[in-house]
């Protein structure tokens, strides 16, 4: 890019910030400048710094310059979130056959990955503390654990200095400043994160506010993230990357994340699932508040009353469409804040105030279209990036479940497709990457700064059997536990396979930053006096009946169950009790105009499923929590069990 400037390897401007890698790093850095000696010590005799870098703040100039000296990139770009920036990294990604234009749509793009990296990866994803147990809940010390990957800092150290030292040589390491939530917001945080990846650029400028004004909002508190993304050595001409030595880093003692080996979603865009979540969460503790996997959405009921609620769900669950949702019901009206992302926090009236802290939707494409979320095909049509989708003949995209098969298409992977070979022409895992503000239906709030207050928390997964399409907990405690319980079939947006049923707590599973059952007296250390809690609630859009057909519409005639859960916020007496918990009394779930919907299917609470998944419950917490499991989930999974016994 035209405006990038020679990288020079000066002397840390800083020395009191740690480099990344820590003395492992400085090591690595005198081992990677072996291949440009003269051009390290010319800038040890005192070449003057290139000005872009001389206009950043101390810290982030010593970060940036000890990472690129890491590294071994050749130049350094100081993003500064402009068009003409964004029209030249389009270019280059073009030029570089990373993006290939769509003439079909205005400012949009094709990418095409390296068909091994297609998803996050799990089980090379880590959290660095000096104590397993941060992360680690006791029961798996010493072993694995499906809550979280722990790392020690020496190996954290030996990961970066295996794969780190030269990894960028011959290319430009951009320096992307970014805001998570809008700036000036009391719950924004700010990173900057390295890349040498065009691709992550552009995306980052996509999903988060990047740019000028987060340097200059740097200026006044210094304090950001330190996030260094570099794709590997191997992969693609035009994407590379590293599968076999992926490794995705996190250290929160250090507000530190180190990425190599994937230029894929959430192991390469570090402000989302990296900084939003799993660093998110471990500053949410610290600060008292929450940083969950949640849409926000807003909810005007046919009186013109508007309230706002968070819902969790585990990726490929419905979130984008129910954050985008086009109500069936007369009179209602939904808008979105967010699809993916909730950061919350009680303001000093003590309501719970959330903020969605991303820019744009990173949403999951097979699945979408016109009859399941009109309002993303709306949205996604005009400068947005899809990756891994398959190519129309006439530059358009398609993927399973937009509608009939067009012929002529090109599959993901870039070879013509042919349906009769059952291989999906789109990636399940396949995405579009747009700005949020082209939402038709984005709510008018959602950027304020304070955020929009939340009535009520949903959760909910794919449950195929015995779960009833909606239950309210009793209290904040039973809430706790739906979420510390909750289960849903697995996703292809991470490594797992088959429709098998996985326990996925609060749908963080792959995000928690800390010890699960910390997380847990967390959450149940949140009731104070003057706080009003919201209602929370668990709903299960995906039950299906004896033939395996969906017992329930969804989509739109969601509507229906936000109605009821609205009007329980309101503290009608519209409910039964039950065993699970409260649930829409006989004829109080709105259903009219529907028709063959099998009611008491639907609401039906097998015992013998129950008393089951009391076991598998009662099995997952010992075997992944033990000790660290908060007395009151043990309390709350006997009157559980107990309510199925003596019923
Ligand atoms: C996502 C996910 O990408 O949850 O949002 O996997
Ligand atoms: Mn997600």
């Amino acid at each position: 890019m035209t405006s990038s400037t020679n990288y020079v390897r000066t002397r840390a401007t800083h020395p009191r910030s740690r480099p990344i890698g820590g003395r492992c790093a400085q090591a690595a850095a005198s081992l990677a400048s072996g291949c440009g000696r003269a051009a390290h010590q010319a800038a040890l005799r005192g070449v003057a710094p290139s000005p872009q870098l001389a206009a950043l703040t101390p810290k982030v100039r010593a970060f940036v310059e000890q990472s690129a000296a890491l590294c071994g990139a050749a130049r350094v770009h100081v993003c500064d979130g402009s068009e003409q920036e964004a029209a030249a990294l389009l270019a280059l990604l073009e030029h570089q056959g990373t993006l290939k234009r769509l003439p079909k749509y205005h400012n949009c793009w094709l990418a095409r990955t390296d068909p091994a990296d297609v998803a996050r990866v799990e089980s090379r994803t880590f959290v660095c503390s000096a104590s397993e147990r941060d992360v680690v809940p006791a029961a798996r010390l010493g072993g694995r654990s499906a809550l979280g990957n722990h790392i020690a800092p020496a190996d954290y150290d030996a990961a970066i200095a295996d794969r780190l030292p030269g990894c960028m040589k011959g290319r430009t390491m951009y320096v992307v400043p970014f805001a998570m939530g809008p700036l000036g917001s009391p719950l924004c945080k700010i990173g900057v994160e390295l890349t040498d990846s065009p691709y992550v650029v552009y995306s980052m400028r996509v999903m988060t506010r990047m740019g000028s004004k987060v340097l200059e909002a740097l200026r006044k508190d210094e304090d950001f993230v330190r996030c260094l993304h570099a794709s590997g050595t191997r992969g693609l001409p035009g994407w590379p990357c590293d599968p076999p030595r992926t490794i995705i880093l996190h250290r929160p003692a250090d507000n530190e994340i180190v990425s190599y080996g994937s230029g894929y979603g959430g192991n390469s865009l570090l402000g989302k699932k990296c900084l939003a979540l799993r660093l998110g969460s471990v500053l949410a503790r610290r600060e008292g508040w929450l940083a969950e996997h949640m849409l926000i959405v807003g909810i005007t009921d046919p009186s013109g009353r508007k309230r706002y609620v968070a819902a969790a769900f585990p990726s490929a669950c419905g979130k984008t469409n129910l954050a985008m949702m086009t109500p069936t019901l007369p009179g209602y009206k939904v808008e979105c804040v967010g699809d993916d992302i909730a950061w919350m926090k009680f303001d000093d009236e003590g309501v719970l105030r959330a903020i969605n802290p991303e820019n744009g939707f990173f949403g999951v494409a097979p699945g979408t279209s016109e009859s399941t979320n009109p309002i993303a095909m709306a949205t996604i049509f005009r400068n947005s990036v899809f990756t891994n989708v398959a190519e129309t003949e006439d530059g358009g995209v398609w993927w399973e479940g937009m509608g009939g098969a067009p012929s002529g298409l090109t599959d993901w992977r870039g070879q013509p497709w042919d349906a009769k070979k059952g291989t999906p022409a789109a990636h399940p895992n396949s995405r579009f990457c747009t700005p949020a503000e082209q939402c038709p239906i984005i709510d008018p709030a959602w950027q304020s700064p304070e955020g929009v207050p939340i009535s009520a928390i949903l959760l909910g997964g794919r449950r195929p059997a015995g779960v009833p399409l909606v239950v309210e907990a009793r209290d904040w405690r039973h809430g706790v536990f739906l979420g510390a319980s909750m289960r849903s079939e697995a996703t292809a947006a991470a490594e797992h396979s088959g429709k098998v049923v996985m326990h996925d707590p609060f749908a963080m599973r792959p995000f928690f930053g800390y010890n699960f059952g910390d997380y847990l007296a967390h959450w149940l250390s949140l009731p104070r006096a003057g706080r009003k809690m919201p209602k929370v609630f668990h709903v299960n859009w995906f039950r299906k009946d004896q033939q395996g057909k969906f017992l329930w519409p969804g989509f739109g005639e969601n509507s229906r169950v936000l109605d009821w859960i609205l009007r329980r916020c309101d503290e009608e007496p519209c409910y039964q009790e039950t065993p699970l918990g409260l649930v829409p009394s006989e004829g109080q779930l709105n259903t009219e105009g529907l028709n063959d919907i099998n009611m008491k299917e639907l609401f039906s609470t097998p015992k013998e499923f129950w008393l089951q998944e009391a076991d598998a419950i009662e099995k997952y917490f010992t075997e992944e929590v033990g000790e660290d499991l908060p007395n009151e989930m043990w309390d709350e999974l006997n009157r559980l069990r107990n309510n199925f016994s003596e019923s």
